[in-house]
């Protein structure tokens, strides 16, 4: 068993084939939706000026600050509306083959649990903050939205071919993990940064970690970190450009990742674009949060 709670073989007990199951907002107690609106004002204290256009966009087209826990009832036709996608809670972390299937059709799954008041710095597991504030709103914007679709059949295809762990990396460092360019400069796009509090200010301001130009093969060569802020993080130049480079044959791309090394968190390639050459002082003071 893994050390995450909501880690499942099969779908546990009222939860249907796919896994999914119902919000049960009525259920919500008012410390949740507390804990929601605390979570909320917390980053939106941060995010102007470093979340990017399309996050805070979709923030608002969304309406996620009505107070409390957002019902899927009611945030689900405005995003259809929007771009096709749906929002549906799962139990915890699902298999990749039911994940990928789910974003390949446009239905993209959520924690229905938010974390405990005590909890509010760091969750191993994604909860519906980390989710539906983290991963929601960029799916208001047309391209993301082709692009999570594209990578949800990009998914199954990896899967039969052996090479999921490089297309977890994908989505690791862009979904996640991603920085954009912007007329105003570096701004964040990855769910898990712009849910973080800390990784916010850590990822762009941080003298320490790397922060290099997206290349696809680089970054599905690239190991990452689960347990702290990122070594590097990779900077696409647009939503747009990171669709196109998912719609290409990723063929010729996996026969040559076949016979290459993974790649270390902290390495700098003669070939990379490098915005900043990290000092990695974070990691090398052990991290988490080093004061
Ligand atoms: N399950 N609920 C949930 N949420 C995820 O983000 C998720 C998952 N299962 C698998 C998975 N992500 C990974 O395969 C991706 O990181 C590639
Ligand atoms: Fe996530």
């Amino acid at each position: 068993m893994s050390d995450f709670e909501h880690v499942f073989d099969t779908p546990p007990p009222g939860a249907a084939a796919d896994w999914t199951i119902d919000q049960n907002w009525d259920a919500y107690t008012q410390v949740e939706h507390d804990t929601w609106d605390t979570l909320y004002a917390r980053q939106m204290a941060i995010l102007p000026g470093r979340a990017s256009d399309a996050f805070l966009n979709g923030l608002n087209a969304l309406d996620l600050n009505t107070g409390g826990i957002p019902d899927f009832a009611v945030m689900n036709p405005k995003l259809k509306a929007l771009t096709g996608w749906t929002v549906h809670c799962v139990p915890g972390l699902v298999p990749d083959d039911v994940f990928f299937d789910h974003l390949a059709n446009r239905r993209f799954v959520s924690g229905q649990f938010i974390r405990k008041p005590d909890q509010l710095d760091y969750i191993q597991e994604p909860d519906i903050f980390h989710d539906v504030f983290g991963h929601v709103p960029m799916l208001t914007d047309p391209d993301f939205a082709d692009y999570m679709q594209a990578y949800g059949k990009g998914g199954q295809r990896a899967a039969s071919l052996g090479l999921l762990p490089q297309l977890a990396r994908l989505y690791w460092y862009t979904v996640e993990f991603g920085l954009a360019q912007s007329p105003q400069g570096l701004r964040i796009y990855g769910a898990g940064i712009v849910s973080s509090a800390t990784e916010s200010v850590f990822a762009l301001d941080d003298p320490s970690p790397n922060r290099i130009g997206f290349d696809m093969e680089r970054v599905m060569r690239t190991l990452y970190r689960i347990d702290d802020f990122q070594q590097v993080y990779f900077v696409i130049d647009s939503i747009e450009q990171l669709k196109w480079d998912t719609l290409q044959d990723f063929g010729p791309i996996y026969d040559r990742l076949r016979g290459s090394e993974d790649l270390p968190v902290d390495v700098v390639l003669p070939q990379d674009r490098v915005l900043t050459h990290g000092t990695q002082t974070y990691a090398a003071r052990g991290g988490r949060f080093a004061a």
